[in-house]
């Protein structure tokens, strides 16, 4: 029998059958094997091959093959993985320009992050009903325009007054996404207003078990009404940053990359390089400062770079 994972609390996985059923299963011993640096072999979104056994609970005896998957690293200094979710249409990061404001560097490396696990990334600004000034909508006007420009969607929202709702509802339709933003932005409140029935809590971290000392996070596979589902992962700010090799950083933003085919050198790092187009173009602003400055602090990661910045 096949189903799909829709919630993974550690020891236990959630899965539907393709009849509607679900049923709580455990993992096979061989599979945990099969992932060795990995403390959790079996996502949210997996499609798995699963076993009955009369008198005892049914086991995950294997996974299919994604289309793709996110991971992140189990802490930071941690080389075991954790995969946090599998078979992903899209990825949706829910931002803030205010209470509290989501750093353009976080957004960028996201976006960057996405592009390298080839996973369609969305942005949804929240809480515009907070944006009182002038100024401040002209930001979020101006950021709009910028990650369009690029190429990414943007949505505008409150998840407070619902305005935009159905823009999101549109964007959500028949997809399976991922959700993901730092805390705070409005997650929970999208998720209650998209399913009203999930219940999630606001203001809190939603989903959290206490048994004793233990805090355990589970990510969750929600349906939406209109079809489509969202992947909710509390605790889980973003994907966790992968080792970008730092060659290939400039392949995850888009406009520095298409730009950098006018280098003068083609392992042009674009920092310092004579005739470097992506410096002209930063300079000329066809490529935004910030983007290029998130660009560097990715480069910056690396503990062998020897660039100098060049602003
Ligand atoms: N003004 C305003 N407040 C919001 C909006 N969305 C969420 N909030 C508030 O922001 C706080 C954090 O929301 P929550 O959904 O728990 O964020 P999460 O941590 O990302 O899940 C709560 O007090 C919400 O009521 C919005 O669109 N506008
Ligand atoms: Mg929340
Ligand atoms: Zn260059």
């Amino acid at each position: 029998m096949t189903g799909l994972v829709i919630k993974n609390t550690g020891s236990w996985v959630t899965v539907r059958l393709d009849d509607g059923e679900t049923v709580n299963c455990r993992m096979r011993g061989v599979l945990r094997l099969k992932g060795l640096r990995c403390t959790n072999p079996v996502a949210v979104g997996d499609v798995v091959d699963i076993e009955e056994h009369s008198g005892d609970s049914p086991v995950v005896a294997d996974i299919q093959p994604r289309k793709n998957y996110i991971i992140r690293r189990a802490s930071n200094l941690s080389k075991e993985f954790q995969i946090i979710a599998a078979n992903l249409d899209q990825a949706v990061l829910v931002a803030t320009i205010f209470n509290p404001e989501t750093s353009t560097t976080f957004i960028d490396r996201f976006l960057a992050t996405a592009e390298a696990y080839q996973v369609p990334a969305v942005l949804v600004f929240n809480k515009i009903d907070l944006l009182i000034t002038e100024e401040s909508r002209q930001y979020l006007d101006e950021l709009k325009v910028m990650y369009e420009n690029i190429g990414y969607r943007v949505i505008t929202m409150s998840a407070t007054t619902g305005e935009n709702a159905d823009a999101l509802r549109a964007m959500l339709a028949g997809k399976v996404s991922l959700l993901s933003g730092n805390s705070g932005v409005g997650k929970s409140s999208i998720i209650n207003l998209l399913v009203p029935e999930a219940h999630v809590r606001v203001g809190d971290v939603s989903h959290t078990h206490h048994k004793g000392m233990h805090t355990t996070t589970f990510s969750e596979l929600l349906d939406l009404p209109g079809g489509g589902a969202i992947i909710d992962t509390p605790g889980v700010k973003a994907f966790g940053t992968i080792d970008f090799e730092r060659t290939e950083v400039a392949h995850y933003f888009p406009e520095i990359f298409r730009i950098s085919d006018n280098c003068r050198f083609n392992n042009c790092t674009h920092t310092h390089e004579p005739g470097c187009a992506v410096l002209q173009a930063v300079e000329s602003g066809e490529i935004a400062y910030s983007r290029f400055m998130s660009y560097l602090s990715i480069l910056d990661e690396d503990p062998d770079n020897k660039y100098r910045k060049p602003f």
